[in-house]
């Protein structure tokens, strides 16, 4: 190369000058390309450089101007590449973290969906099931009971219920994991629908649901109840107290495991009003508080045979 970096330097700035004089008086790109043009200087000075100056760097420029430089295609290349860098960041920060974010690109319709619920890992993605009907939807699935032929056991391990388990088609519990980080980065909803043997329809919604971290085994915090099935959750019995499973007993009874207790898995204080990972006994059960129970609406002794439990954002 006959010009030195600074010279280039130099050129590429004059250039850039030029097209911004330019583009500052309306005047094509091309009349201004041509640095032999005496509408270029004159330009160059009403914008401030000094007419030794710009007759300087118009005639060291004129050899090359016109040459594409290993220079330029650098930063051409570079700009190219940031241009891309940002690009798929914001496709990373755009994509669903749950099922109102799919809700609001249009996706109205329930069913199995990809989303990326983890904050600090935007890659990771979780298959979830959507509930985009009921009551506005917006709904992802945490858990279901449903009395098919073939059961999913709900009696499971605290790992299992910190990761889930079951399928989504069918009966599942979504995990604690994923509820926590859902629930740690907005308000959430939480609604949950029963079904009875007699095919009756009671809900119970909680404008308020919050779920700890790991640290607090997974603490619950509802409040702001409305329905029709009553505040199974709430009441001065579940709200503020961890989650517990049979082989890892955080329940307030120091003198049971709830969790063995009522063969389920919960947020049990001693022990229960609301039992929605029990046994799935078959309606009434002479068994005391082991099925799928709901006290407020059925009692201790009848075991639902449908539950669906699923939060979305309170805004
Ligand atoms: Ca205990």
């Amino acid at each position: 190369m006959g010009v030195s970096g600074s010279l280039w330097l130099r050129c590429v700035l004059l250039r850039a000058a030029v097209l911004v004089v330019a583009s500052q008086v309306n005047v094509p790109e091309g009349q201004c390309s041509n640095g032999g043009s005496s509408l270029v200087p004159s330009l160059l000075q009403a914008a401030g450089f000094s007419p030794s100056c710009v007759t300087a760097a118009i005639a060291s420029c004129s050899l090359d101007v016109n040459q594409e430089t290993s220079f330029i295609k650098e930063v051409r290349e570079t700009v190219s590449q940031l241009k891309e860098s940002v690009q798929e960041s914001q496709m990373i920060l755009n994509r669903p973290r749950h099922c109102r974010d799919l809700l609001d690109s249009g996706d109205t319709s329930s069913g199995i969906r990809q989303v990326y619920p983890f904050l600090k890992h935007r890659d990771a993605s979780v298959t979830v099931y959507c509930e985009q009907t009921v009551d506005g939807g917006g709904w992802t699935v945490f858990q279901r009971r449903r009395n098919l032929t073939q059961r999913e056991d709900f009696y499971r391990t605290w790992i299992e219920y910190r990761l889930g388990f079951g399928h989504l088609e069918g009966e599942f519990w979504l995990g604690l994991d994923i509820l926590h980080e859902l629930a740690s980065t907005a308000l959430q909803e939480l609604r949950v629908d029963l079904k009875d043997y007699d095919g009756e329809h009671r809900w119970a919604k909680y404008g308020k649901f919050y779920v700890g971290p790991l640290a607090s085994f997974y603490s619950i915090s509802v409040d702001r109840y409305t329905g029709t099935a009553g505040d199974g959750l709430g009441d001065g019995t579940h709200d503020g107290h961890p989650f517990s499973t049979h082989d890892a007993d955080h329940d307030t009874d120091t003198s049971s495991n709830c969790a063995e207790s009522f063969r389920g898995a919960w947020w049990y204080y001693k022990c229960h009003i609301s039992n929605l990972n029990g046994y799935q006994h078959v309606g009434q059960h002479d068994s005391f508080a082991d099925g799928i129970n709901w006290k407020h609406w059925k009692g201790y002794h009848y075991s639902l045979q449908e539950t669906t439990m699923m939060i979305r954002p309170a805004f």
